[in-house]
């Protein structure tokens, strides 16, 4: 870092809607204690409530970037006697020391290294923004194309990445791995793991102690962004998009990913005993995209996988690769229905969703078989009007939940200016029914700038919060979360 001169001028975010309104990066690393509860905060929360997102320590090295390029910012909502306290942190990258020192970015675009700074050549350029996942006892931070990076999981200072012992082969490691709640296993997988593009997928089971029990490989028929997978009780499948990487486009500075209509979307099916060994590649008859995964069963013979599927690339973030100005399509939830005794190319669709929707969630306990109820973020234009369009796109203006067994659907409407985030599920205890819980959630009150973390009753979205807890500020919209209960924190006495 000898070389690197701080820039003569003042920081300034662009005006761009990654960068501007309710979408200003907020880089605030607080410590804020007993925040503001209105209702009461259910005994059984005594635990750590943590989320992770992208927020920016500076204004993108060219002017211009995505939102999915922020640096990573953990959030914890400390709940003890129906108190919360509330922590905020940047993780400590490689990369977000090397700017802080810099006083400035030296990484450029999303996934590209070849529009860094000259001076961080060959450095890690890891952001950790994704997903905060509590699993064996320990706080991950993690982002598709780099290594989990670990955190304390109560002060959350950044422990260091972590490669599982020596064992994780690959340079990559998905932000949405499966806890097989059988096996208490991790089921995980990586891509562009060999090198910047590659059409490897690797196969990953990991113990709770951080073991690695298992690795496989097999080969996609392209490289593309794979964001999220499922698996079920027999199953690990793949829905593959044509989000291509391509890396002449990296080397002329362009993005990593475009949408190209030329190419099929494909299902890898893998057993999960017999492994690649068994893989079976199915092709959808239309072209699209899979934006998370809802969960994978199985009834005898058949696999339905669930998942959220929007007819179009994802053009907020990633171009189309011929067509200027595309159409983006929004996801509505889905059941595709495998017969694996038959070997024909086929599968069965059934609509889940009446409105567009994503980032669902179900009962951890019970993933991999089938869940009778399904949370997800919505757009119900019947409720109220739709927000402005944000960085991800149109934001959700409720929480939804859909009843498998009846069809019904229910919601949490949080008023007409704000929007909701993926919640995280909490039963509500240890042998409740599939899918009662608490849903912890933050919702953003865009007319007040700032945040709210919600506890929702989710036999009961429409009653409204059971608490209340009230932020003093704004957290930038964040992408996903996990509980860890107090029991497994080590807690003794409240924390500094
Ligand atoms: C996604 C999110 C990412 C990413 C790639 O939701 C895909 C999809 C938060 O970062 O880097
Ligand atoms: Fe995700």
């Amino acid at each position: 870092m000898d070389t690197i001169v701080a820039p003569a001028t003042g920081v300034q975010f662009p005006e761009s809607i990654a960068f501007s309104g309710f979408f200003k990066p907020v880089r605030i690393e607080a410590d804020v204690y007993d925040l503001e509860v209105e209702g009461e905060i259910p005994p059984r929360l005594t635990g750590a409530f943590y989320r992770l997102g992208a927020d920016a320590q500076y204004p993108p090295r060219l002017g211009r970037d995505i939102y999915l390029n922020g640096d990573g910012m953990m959030t914890m909502v400390r709940m003890e006697n129906g108190h919360a306290d509330l922590k905020t942190r940047f993780v400590r990258t490689e990369r977000f020391k090397a700017e802080r020192a810099a006083r400035r970015s030296l990484f450029g675009v999303y996934r590209n290294p070849f529009t860094d700074d000259p001076s961080v050549a060959g450095k890690d350029r890891g952001t950790a923004n994704t997903t905060a996942l509590f699993y064996g006892g320990r706080l991950f931070a993690l982002k598709e194309d780099n290594r989990p990076t670990e955190l304390d999981p109560n002060t959350l200072e950044t422990i260091g990445k972590t490669d599982f012992g020596g064992k994780l082969t690959g340079r990559t490691f998905t932000a949405h791995p499966k806890i097989d709640p059988v096996t208490g296993n991790m089921i995980a997988f990586a891509y562009n793991s060999d090198a910047l593009v590659s059409n490897w997928i690797y196969l990953y089971e990991i113990s709770p102690a951080g073991e690695m029990l298992r690795e496989e490989r097999f080969e996609a028929p392209y490289s593309s962004m794979i964001h999220d997978f499922l698996v079920s009780r027999n199953y690990i499948a793949f829905t593959l998009y044509p989000m291509l990487a391509d890396l002449g486009r990296l080397k002329e500075g362009g993005p990593i990913f475009a949408w190209d209509t030329s190419q099929q979307t494909k299902i890898a099916i893998i057993p999960r005993t017999e492994g690649v060994a068994g893989l079976r590649w199915f092709t959808s008859p239309k072209l699209c995209m899979e934006t998370h995964t809802i969960n994978a069963w199985e009834d005898g013979p058949v696999l339905h996988l669930e998942h959220f599927i929007s007819n179009s690339g994802w053009y907020s973030q990633f171009p189309h690769l011929t067509d200027p100005n595309p159409r983006e399509e929004p996801p509505f939830g889905q059941r595709w229905s495998f017969d694996m005794s038959s070997a024909a190319d086929s599968f069965a669709v059934t609509p889940l969703t009446p409105h567009p929707g994503e980032m669902p969630v179900v009962d951890p306990r019970f993933l991999m078989s089938r869940c009778r109820h399904v949370f997800f973020g919505a757009i119900n234009t019947d409720l109220g009007p739709m927000l402005d369009w944000g960085p991800m796109g149109p934001p959700f203006n409720c929480l939804a939940h859909l009843d498998q067994d009846t069809g019904a659907l229910s919601y949490y409407y949080p008023g007409p200016h704000a929007s909701t985030e993926e919640p995280v599920f909490v039963p509500k205890s240890d042998d409740a029914p599939e899918g009662d819980g608490w849903l912890i959630g933050v919702i953003g009150r865009r007319d007040q700038q700032r945040s709210d973390v919600v506890i929702l009753d989710s036999m009961n979205l429409a009653a409204g919060p059971v608490a209340t807890i009230k932020l003093p500020f704004r957290l930038r919209y964040a992408f996903h979360g996990d509980w860890a209960p107090a029991a497994d924190l080590g807690w003794t006495a409240p924390t500094d």
